[in-house]
This record gives structure tokens, C-alpha cells and sequence, in this order.
């Protein structure tokens, strides 16, 4: 064992308040698989991953984890781990296919039997509404861009929240709504794979207006879950010392203001309940008026939330330049180490993102809903996955999350991405970001040296003192 596996651990556990979630975070689609079964329907991530081309190695989520089959052993691994909390997420065409109507029985009857194992077995559980899997029939009605699509949205959320919502301790309506509305109607790399600067822009905002609707479904179905939204913010910077004063200073600034704007302040604004930013509003007046955004939208989408989730994973830092379709902004690489998906390594970043939502906007409880890196796991001859740099990872961001509750900042929890290896998106399997490895071919998951040390992290907190071998032994 290494120092860094052997370290201390009672310093940062002790950091951290006795009610503090530590969880661990999944979605529908990148690890259920049976996605034919009991009445589920096609999303727009079955119809996409099936064209060649689209996902690296020709990958689907069919069969992914195949956690729809294993859920109790899986939720098994997550007691043995200690988790605190699990964050899931809630495939629309399995509860309402389609999209419409009804809801199917035997769909929903899985996260009925997942809410209530986890709670067996003392893990309170997280849901998420939407983490990119929209019914293909919506999709072929408009998709995120039609406005009706928000509308079916609150629909379904309404019907989730009567079901489950007596027994969640968070529900979240949107996943990322940067990554449906842009990678998915912008550039096209996510599903349905448009490619349209307005489509991507109208289906922001109907994104939004459908976590404000279902504001209203969800607290008359269970007035007492705890609901928010989850948004991927990223810190951004520009390529150059805060002292530097060179005439090209002003185009920096401008660059960090655009990205900062369309990444984060979109969506941030609207929710706090902001409206959207005019600067950002004239950055993308040339590629869309903005005519779906309606009287009243902007005061939907502001409706209370319990707490903000925030996903964070990298720094943007950015420079003036001519980078196609990103505004004339170059992003830039500061040499730090990067993980698997060449993203740079920057526990700081969390620091500060989190920071700047608890200075420049109104208070409310912050849960980190995800961060985790993706590495190229081996196993060793002994059978174990000796994953430091995971490892390294997590303990340096824990300890930016230990600084911000020590600096007065109300966070509440934190969700480690991910539980297991999973699709992961356009990237298939080849990019692993599991606490616990997967063997696909055989569906075996082993802890690694990260589960392992989270799971210490978490008994120590517990318990107030740390097991001499850890609470999964030597
Ligand atoms: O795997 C994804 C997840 O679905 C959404 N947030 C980012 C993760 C890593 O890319």
C-alpha cells in the first residue's frame, strides 16, 4: 500500500458535519440495460447510439450494468460500501413510454423496489427526473425545442413524485440542462444529434421551464421532497495572471465573460430568479430572438428550491481567438495532469465554482451532485484496481468541499461520479469513471483502491474514528 492509501484519515472526515450525505451517483441509461423490457419504450439515446458512427466503438446502453437485474446485489455493494445516499436517475420511457398517458405499471414498479431496498438497507435515496433519456415520440413531436415537451415533462414529474416522492430525500428535475440543450441540438455529439444554434437555444429554455412547471406538479403530488435542479457549472479564467495588462486584456475578460455567460449564468439567472442575462442575451441575439421565451416563462422558471445541485468536474480557461462555433473563444490547456477525458485535474475550480454561486446569488443549500474523473483502470495480477489517481482525486475535491463548509457555505452533500463504470455517453465504455469496476463481459464488479478509501473515509466519519482495516478489511 501506498502512503496515499494509508494516510490518515480522521483530519478530513472530522471536517466534515455529522449529517453530511456522502453518496454515489448513476443515470438510467448508462447502467440499467434491459431497455425492451416490462413496457419501456426507445429513448432518444437507443435511437442515437444504434447509428453508426455516433458512439465510440458502436457502444449501447442495452445492456450497460445490467443493474435492471441486479439492483438488489447492487444496492448489496452499496451497503457494504457505506454510502449514505444514492442518486439515481428515473428513465422516462420506462414509467410513461412514449412520453404520454398512463403510467406503466411495471415501468415504475423497478425504482419502487430500488426506493425501498435502498431504504432496507439504510441508504436514502436521490432521484433525478431527467438525465438525458427523453421518450423518441416526444423527440419526434419536437423534442426539447417545442415548447409541449416541458409541458409533458411536468406531466411526468407529477406522476413520479406521487409514486416515490413520500420515500426520496432529494428529487432533481433536470440533469445538465447545458448538455441536452447544447451537445445534444448545438453541436450534436449527445443525442438526438441536431445540429441548430436556435433549436439548442430554444431547448435551454423549455429545458428550464420544464423543471419550473414541475416545480408546481411535484410539490402538489408530495409537498415535502426536497426538490431542485442540477446544473454543471464550470469556474472560468482567462489564459492569462490576474496582474496582466496587455492590450489584448479587455478581449480576455470578454472571452471569460461569454463563456462564464452561456455556460453557467444562463442557466444560474433564470433559476434564481434573475431572468436571463442581457449580455448573454445579445451574445446569441444573431443566432436566435429568443421569440419562444414568453410572458411569465422567466417567473416559472424561478419557483423556490430546496437546494441547488452542482456538478463539477474541470476549470474552463479561455482566451480571445477564433475557435469555430464557441464565440470566438479559445479554450486552453494549463498543463495541469488530466484524466482519461483530457480534462485538467483542479480541486481549486470546485473551490471556487461553489464559491461564487454562495457570493453572487441568494442563499440556498448547495449538494455537489457529481464530480469524479475518468482514468485507464487496469487490474492488477491480484485482482484488485489500484486506481490512485482516482483516489488522489477524490480526496483533493473532498477537501476543497471540507474549505467551503469550514468558510460558511451551506453545502449538504456530496455524490461521488460514479458508483460503477458505465456508459458513458458518446465515449461507449471506454471511459471508466466508477468508484467500482465493471467487467462487462462477465458483469463482476470489484471495489477499487478509490471505493475502498471512500468507503473508509465515510466509516471514519461515522464512527468518529478510523477501523485498523478499514471497514471492507484488509
Ligand atoms: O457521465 C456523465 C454524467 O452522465 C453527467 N455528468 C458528467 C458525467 C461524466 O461525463
Amino acid at each position: 500500500m501506498t502512503d496515499l492509501v494509508t494516510e490518515p484519515l480522521t483530519t478530513l472526515a472530522t471536517a466534515f458535519p455529522p449529517d453530511f450525505t456522502f453518496g454515489a451517483a448513476t443515470a438510467a441509461y448508462q447502467i440499467e440495460g434491459a431497455v425492451t423490457e416490462d413496457g419501456r419504450t426507445p429513448s432518444i439515446w437507443d435511437v442515437f447510439s444504434a447509428e453508426p458512427g455516433r458512439v465510440h466503438n458502436g457502444d449501447t446502453g442495452e445492456v450497460a450494468c445490467d443493474h435492471y437485474h441486479r439492483m438488489p446485489s447492487d444496492v448489496a455493494m452499496m451497503r457494504d460500501l457505506g454510502l449514505r445516499a444514492y442518486r439515481f436517475s428515473i428513465a422516462w420511457p420506462r414509467v410513461q413510454p412514449g412520453g404520454r398517458g398512463p403510467v406503466n405499471a411495471r415501468g415504475l414498479a423497478f425504482y419502487d423496489r430500488l426506493v425501498d431496498t435502498l431504504l432496507e438497507n439504510g441508504i436514502p435515496p436521490w432521484a433525478t427526473l431527467y438525465h438525458w433519456d427523453l421518450p423518441v415520440e416526444l423527440e419526434q413531436a419536437g423534442g426539447w425545442p417545442a415548447r409541449e415537451t416541458a409541458y409533458r415533462f411536468a406531466e411526468y414529474a407529477g406522476l413520479v413524485a406521487d409514486a416515490l416522492g413520500d420515500r426520496l430525500s432529494g428529487l432533481i428535475t433536470m440533469n445538465e440542462p447545458w448538455c441536452s440543450a447544447f451537445l445534444g441540438y448545438g453541436s450534436g455529439v449527445h443525442a438526438p444529434g441536431r445540429r441548430d444554434g436556435t433549436a439548442a437555444l430554444a431547448a435551454s429554455h423549455h429545458l428550464l421551464l420544464g423543471h419550473g412547471l414541475a416545480a408546481e406538479s411535484v410539490r402538489a403530488a408530495a409537498p415535502a421532497v426536497p426538490f431542485g435542479i442540477t446544473l454543471n457549472l464550470y469556474p472560468t479564467s482567462p489564459g492569462v495572471p490576474p496582474t496582466y495588462d496587455g492590450p489584448d486584456r479587455a478581449a480576455y475578460d470578454d472571452a471569460v465573460r461569454r463563456i462564464d455567460g452561456i455556460s453557467n449564468r444562463w442557466f444560474l439567472d433564470p433559476v434564481f430568479g434573475r431572468g436571463y442575462p442581457s449580455d448573454v442575451v445579445e451574445d446569441v441575439r444573431s443566432t436566435s430572438a429568443l421569440e419562444f421565451v414568453r410572458d411569465g416563462d422567466t417567473d416559472i422558471i424561478a419557483a423556490p428550491i430546496d437546494f441547488l445541485g452542482i456538478n463539477y468536474y474541470t476549470r474552463h480557461v479561455v482566451a480571445p481567438g477564433a475557435y469555430p462555433g464557441s464565440a470566438g473563444v479559445e479554450f486552453l490547456s494549463r498543463g495541469f495532469p488530466v484524466t482519461a477525458m483530457g480534462w485538467e485535474v483542479d480541486p481549486d475550480g470546485l473551490y471556487d465554482v461553489i464559491r461564487r454561486v454562495h457570493d453572487d446569488y441568494p442563499a440556498v443549500p448547495i449538494v455537489v451532485t457529481e464530480n469524479g474523473s475518468a482514468y485507464e483502470d487496469v487490474m492488477g495480477a491480484d485482482g484488485a484496481v489500484h486506481d490512485e489517481a482516482r483516489l488522489a482525486y477524490l480526496r483533493d475535491h473532498l477537501g476543497a468541499i471540507a474549505r467551503l463548509i469550514a468558510d460558511g457555505v451551506d453545502l449538504r452533500g456530496y455524490f461521488a461520479w460514479s458508483l460503477m463504470d458505465n456508459f458513458e455517453w458518446a465515449f461507449g465504455y471506454d471511459k471508466r469513471f466508477g468508484l467500482v469496476h465493471v467487467d462487462y463481459a462477465t458483469q463482476q464488479r470489484t471495489p477499487k483502491a478509490s471505493a475502498r478509501w471512500y468507503a473508509d473515509l465515510l466509516a471514519t466519519h461515522r464512527n468518529g474514528t478510523e477501523l485498523p482495516n478499514g471497514i471492507l478489511g484488509p
